[in-house]
């Protein structure tokens, strides 16, 4: 049903500096043509929006995070309409706003911004949210409605979460790219998409996710101290699909949930598992790579699974599986990745995880033909070409 086939670049996301990059965009071939379907279009309901006078697009044209009592577009006071008082504006009017940005600003927040109550789509362009001077009294963005999608903002250092879906359904976060959050990044409310955004240096886990019926698609998640996504007790019939999952401890952490999809996900080079299942029942685990995990690859038992099978282990230091068996598509060779060391976990022409997986429905290779290149679509998290 997702065409997700790719994530974004893994290089030259390394700072505010470099707000100008759009590393998710179409140059990285088809971002929005996945997961958004199930999430993002529905916000295109609130066309009407612009009726009555009331603009539909609000542009904010200061970097200030100022908050002028009464702000409007047309009256904003102080250095022109910030992205706080756009916020406040669009919270009191009906129907769907987009709230787009003059340039692509640096915002040194100095307080989470207020939670936001209505529907609406925060198009960033790159924006970056500095979130170092905000406190830890509440995550930098929190979204208790639905129908709101964020989109390509940079957050950066947040004290508490970066983001936090609160409530609501239809919600997105997509194309953005988050570093340095003190707390996970939270999403609750009801089938969540969370796609194609970049995660770097969180101080614990990078995402953390409590609704039910969640899509976690083609997200790449550097260096978390914690987990990379962890997925709760109340995560039920969460769907992961071609995420790479760099070093982080553990790579997906399930708790008691019912139903859960992994696949065609990239996970290594972990200081514990791979992933690790805590009451976790009915998990349907193919088309994964799960390599360089220090303890291992998969902890869990057989019974936990629906389905196991298809996935690549290798090089993980206690064993692939814990209490559960190969399956008899699994297999055990160097994956043969691109260049590691650089984070770029593609795969080398060879590398057996090429035209070895099962066909899932899936769109691999996105813009190509057909659904995946080659004879079947591939292991792990990016179809090779
Ligand atoms: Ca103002
Ligand atoms: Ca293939």
């Amino acid at each position: 049903m997702s065409g997700v086939g790719a994530a974004p670049a893994t290089g030259g996301t390394d700072g505010a500096d470099t707000g100008g990059t759009d590393f998710g965009g179409a140059g990285s071939g088809g971002a929005d043509s996945g997961g958004a379907d199930s999430g993002g279009s529905d916000t295109g309901g609130g066309d009407s929006g612009g009726s009555g006078g009331t603009p539909s697009v609000l542009t904010v044209n200061t970097a200030n995070d100022e908050e002028n009592v009464g702000a409007t577009p047309a009256d904003p006071g102080g250095g022109g309409f910030s992205l706080r008082e756009a916020i406040l504006y669009a919270n009191e009017l009906p129907d769907h706003q987009q709230i787009v940005f003059q340039s692509a600003y640096s915002i040194p927040l100095s307080s989470p911004l207020p939670t936001i109550t209505e529907t609406v789509e925060i198009l960033g362009s790159s924006t970056s949210i500095l979130g170092a001077g905000a406190g830890s009294s509440g995550p930098c963005i929190a979204v208790d409605a639905s129908d709101v999608t964020l989109d390509t903002l940079w957050i950066f250092d947040c004290q508490a979460a970066p983001v936090a879906f609160l409530s609501g359904s239809g919600n997105l976060l997509a194309r953005s790219y988050i570093s340095g959050g003190a707390e996970p990044a939270t999403f609750d409310g009801t089938g969540p998409v969370i796609l194609f955004n970049y995660w770097a240096g969180s101080d614990g886990a990078a995402i953390e996710v409590l609704a039910a019926d969640a899509e976690v698609l083609a997200n790449q998640i550097v260096d978390a101290a914690g987990a990379g996504i962890v997925l709760t007790d109340t995560a039920d019939d969460a769907y992961l699909l071609a995420n790479a999952i760099i070093g982080a401890n553990p790579g997906v952490d399930l708790g008691a949930l019912d139903g859960a999809r992994l696949w065609h996900n990239t996970i290594v080079d972990g200081p514990s598992s791979g992933v690790r299942l805590t009451g976790t029942t009915n998990v349907d685990f193919r088309n994964n790579i799960v390599s360089g995990a220090s303890a291992f690859g998969v902890e869990g038992s057989d019974a936990q699974f629906t389905f196991l099978d298809y996935n690549l282990y290798f090089d993980n230091g206690s064993g692939d599986c814990s209490s559960c068996s190969p399956g008899a598509s699994d297999l055990t060779g160097d994956p043969l990745f691109v260049n590691p060391g650089g984070d770029d976990y593609a795969l080398e022409a060879g590398s057996p995880a090429v035209d070895s997986g099962v066909d899932l429905g899936d769109d691999r290779n996105v813009t190509g033909p057909g659904l995946y290149n080659g004879t079947a679509p591939d292991r792990g998290f990016i179809e090779r070409e």
